[in-house]
């Protein structure tokens, strides 16, 4: 080990300094200049690990979660022997860092993945300084640990800034669920997470806050629910522990190099001791600004510098961006200082502005106030936000307004902020009126308070309801900012030397929640083929984000500049937020000649479409890549359902289905008051086009008993009316039709109204309607009229 990589290694967090003492690592003085390289060995196996009192499968690198630091010096040469010890193939993309591209660790796409049993060897000068990391880029493995932190020093001195000891601090999200349970859980558009994590929406949350109004807009215009994140989780992580401590002197300052490597989790940071001084952002150097709380997007890093109090501990806590739970990182030893508690979102604030263009558009794009012949028109370029937005969230729209002059483009109309005075009043609407106290005098915080799933135990009518919280706040205002780009200012100029051509590619972001399918132009990556770029021009990318989720945007083997309002001065990123509802654009010159990924880092949205291959033109990856390239367009199927077992009535389906196609077998059989049971089953196939429209076609057979009486091929299509009724309509082979409709309401947030009712032109009218209490993630129990069956009561599971 040399000196140099031997202090690394002392002045690591405790928590790592295991994992660390595992790294066969070596430096080799080498012949040319002073460069060296630098030689790591990671193990990839899985482990046995216990966050949360239950144990569960991680995979880990050289048996840590996260994996080691990788430490460098600028104008050295990596070499990395990466060994797959797991019974799947594996990769390890290195996130910010520019390599040739064979060495980007993407599987189909930059190399074959690596097989089980084999090791694979990177190799990458590096060109670069700052705060990275590494992660797994193979199916979900990211989920389950496999990540690390990638500290690189400048080639001359310490940087700009001084510090007395520096740490680099992994942030994670923990599940105990096996990450594809997670992915097919999503899929089945269940709405258990948003219970477990406190989130959820309900009629009686609405009228508890006096936004009623808020909640029926955004029903007539169907919007989908707000919810900040996904995924419901265990634990959240600090270098893996639920609290990690940096054992720094009394009055030193620490750098702290925040990393969120985590799969779906923003972060909000705040520090005990004071304000925190950023100092870098994505691995290169800002202008320091000083900032109280900070929103981090997954897969982005900021080095923070922090004080370190004279005495006592002091908490910087990492609250997850949805509120459910946190990590906490101790800065100095003895007296426990805890950082205050965040005030939960507000979520049923509706993010769309009222209107009948809205309310009776035909697109979900046209619902929510953007449609794609607008979108096409450039209405949505410029930077900042594209709605109406209510105040409280507006602060950020100064510093963004300046952004479109910077684009070339007009200013933006000034947002006619709805003034709602109603509202403003409410006092569970104060942010931080009083912050529910998260911890006692002895600073010792609740244990309970890290679980992220801890109110799906809780059985109290709106104890799960995202309007439960003791303090609530507006997203983007002064107490959960967003993301701090305003303020990001490059230390140095980052304006390109002009003369080259602009490539302008508009992008737009979108999803639907409920079937789980998330796209960019309207497409998910399998459908599509590349981006198409040339070495030398300057590439601009306008990002419309045309969903209610942020989106961290991350472009694989470049820096960008993000248009954020400081002209030259733009900072350069790797990864970007594009918060709901919002344009972001970033532009870079294009001198990386290759093939590169470019994706939401969410990893289950990554997983569901929103990714697309840029390639450079004239770009020839080597024949072992050509050769598998077709698996990253592949998608998986899906396969869940849902059966009733009522006394009177059975009724159910089952679906298998990928993004476009859905086949499904729904049937319904009925005993009480008939003479015989009648029944009938439907298969069909559709074809879905986007979330309010599918068409499908298929078979009809009904009977009685053991007797089939009528086989009918049927072709119809399914539409999603204002207030989110579903609406199906057919026409059959024996010239007959059928319309259903379909209603659901959440009363409170286990409790739904259900609502059914339909007309055959042949012979009937039938309808039901009924409540339905969610017991846990797949068991509801289900009160319901039927009008051919009458009363009956059962149980609703969902497989
Ligand atoms: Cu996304």
């Amino acid at each position: 080990m040399s000196p140099r990589a031997f202090l690394g290694f002392i002045a690591r967090p405790a928590a790592c300094a295991t994992a660390v003492a595992l790294v066969f690592m070596m430096a080799v003085a080498a012949t040319a200049d002073t460069a060296e390289t630098v030689e790591y060995s990671l193990t990839i196996e899985e482990r046995e690990v216990n966050y949360s009192g239950r144990p569960a499968r991680a995979v880990t690198i050289n048996g840590g979660l996260p994996g080691p630091v990788l430490r460098f010096r600028e104008g050295d040469w990596a070499r990395i022997h990466v060994h797959n010890r797991l019974s799947v193939p594996t990769s390890i993309h290195w996130h910010g860092i520019l390599v040739p591209p064979g060495m980007d660790g993407v599987p189909y796409l930059s190399f074959p993945p690596i097989a089980p049993a084999t090791t694979f060897t990177y190799e990458f000068p590096i060109r670069q300084a700052g705060t990275y990391w590494y992660h797994s880029h193979s199916g979900l493995q990211e989920q389950r640990g496999l990540y690390g932190a990638i500290v690189i020093e400048p080639r001359h001195g310490h940087g700009r800034v001084h510090a007395d000891r520096e740490y680099a601090v992994v942030l994670s999200d923990w599940t105990n669920e096996d990450p594809h349970a997670v992915q097919r859980e999503l899929k089945r558009g269940s709405e258990w997470y948003a219970i477990e994590k406190g989130s959820a929406h309900s009629l009686l949350g609405a009228a508890r806050l006096g936004m009623l109004g808020d909640y029926f807009a955004g029903m007539l215009m169907r919007m989908p629910p707000m919810d900040i994140s996904d995924v419901a989780y265990d634990r959240f992580l600090a270098n893996g522990r639920t609290e990690t401590m940096i054992d720094a002197k009394p009055g030193e300052t620490a750098r702290v190099r925040i990393i969120d490597g985590s799969a779906t989790t923003y972060f909000h940071l705040e520090y005990a001791g004071g304000p925190m001084t950023v100092v870098s952002a994505d691995g290169q150097d800002v202008e320091p600004v000083e900032l109280k709380r900070i929103l981090i997007g997954v897969a982005e890093t900021y080095d923070l510098l922090v004080r370190v109090p004279a005495a006592g501990a002091y908490e910087l806590r990492a609250t997850a961006h949805d509120g459910s739970a946190f990590a906490s990182i101790w800065i100095g030893s003895g007296e426990r200082h805890p950082a205050p508690t965040m005030p939960r979102p507000n979520i049923y604030r509706a993010m769309g502005h009222l209107g009948l263009a809205q309310i009776f558009s035909l697109t979900p794009a046209g619902a929510m106030g953007m449609p794609d012949r607008a979108v096409k028109s450039g209405k949505f370029d410029r930077p900042g936000m594209t709605m109406h937005m209510h105040h409280e969230a507006a602060t950020p729209m100064h510093g963004r307004q300046e952004m479109g002059r910077e684009a070339g483009k007009e200013p933006a109309a000034h947002g006619e902020v709805d003034d709602h005075s109603h509202r403003g009043h409410d006092p569970t609407m104060q942010m931080g009126a009083h912050e529910p106290s998260s911890a006692d005098r002895a600073g010792r915080i609740d244990e309970s308070l890290r679980n992220g799933r801890r109110f799906g135990m809780r059985f109290g009518i709106l104890a799960n309801d995202a309007s439960s919280s003791d303090s609530l706040a507006e997203e983007g205002g002064e107490a959960r900012p967003w993301v701090p780009y305003e303020k990001l200012r490059s230390v140095h100029s980052t304006a390109f030397s002009g003369g080259n051509p602009v490539r302008e590619i508009r992008l737009t972001l979108d999803g639907d929640m409920e079937r789980y399918v998330w796209f960019l132009n309207n497409r998910p990556l399998s459908e599509t083929d590349h981006i198409l770029i040339h070495q030398g021009e300057i590439v601009r990318f306008i990002m419309i984000n045309r969903t209610m989720m942020h989106h961290p945007m991350h472009l694989h083997g470049h820096f960008f500049r993000v248009l954020n309002g400081q002209g030259d001065r733009a900072p350069l990123k790797h990864t970007v937020d594009v918060a709901p509802m919002s344009t972001t654009v970033i532009e870079f010159e294009a001198d990386e000649f290759g093939d590169w990924f470019f994706h939401c880092h969410l990893l289950y949205h990554m997983h569901s479409g929103m990714a697309r291959l840029v390639h450079y033109k004239g770009y020839v990856p080597n024949a072992a890549t050509t050769a598998v390239r077709h698996k990253l367009y592949e998608e998986p199927w899906y396969f869940h359902g849902l059966a009733e077992v009522l006394s009177n009535v059975t009724e159910g389906t089952v679906m298998i289905s990928d993004t476009r196609n859905i086949f499904r077998v729904g049937w319904e059989a009925g005993w009480q008051r008939v003479e015989e049971t009648e029944w009938e089953t439907i298969f069909t196939w559709s074809r879905y086009i986007n979330s309010f429209f599918s068409v499908f076609a298929g078979a009809d057979f009904e009977g009685t008993e053991g007797t089939m009486e009528k086989v009918r091929g049927i072709f119809g299509l399914s539409y999603r009316l204002p207030l989110d009724v579903e609406c199906r309509a057919w026409m059959d082979t024996d010239a007959g039709g059928r319309v259903a409709l379909d209603k659901n309401l959440e009363l409170l947030p286990r409790l739904r109204l259900i609502g059914h009712v339909e007309y055959d032109t042949r012979h009937y009218w039938e309808g039901r309607i009924g409540l339905s209490y969610m017991i846990d993630k797949n068991v509801s129990f289900i009160v319901q009229w039927h009008s051919n069956y009458d009363w009956g009561g059962g149980l609703s599971i969902r497989f």
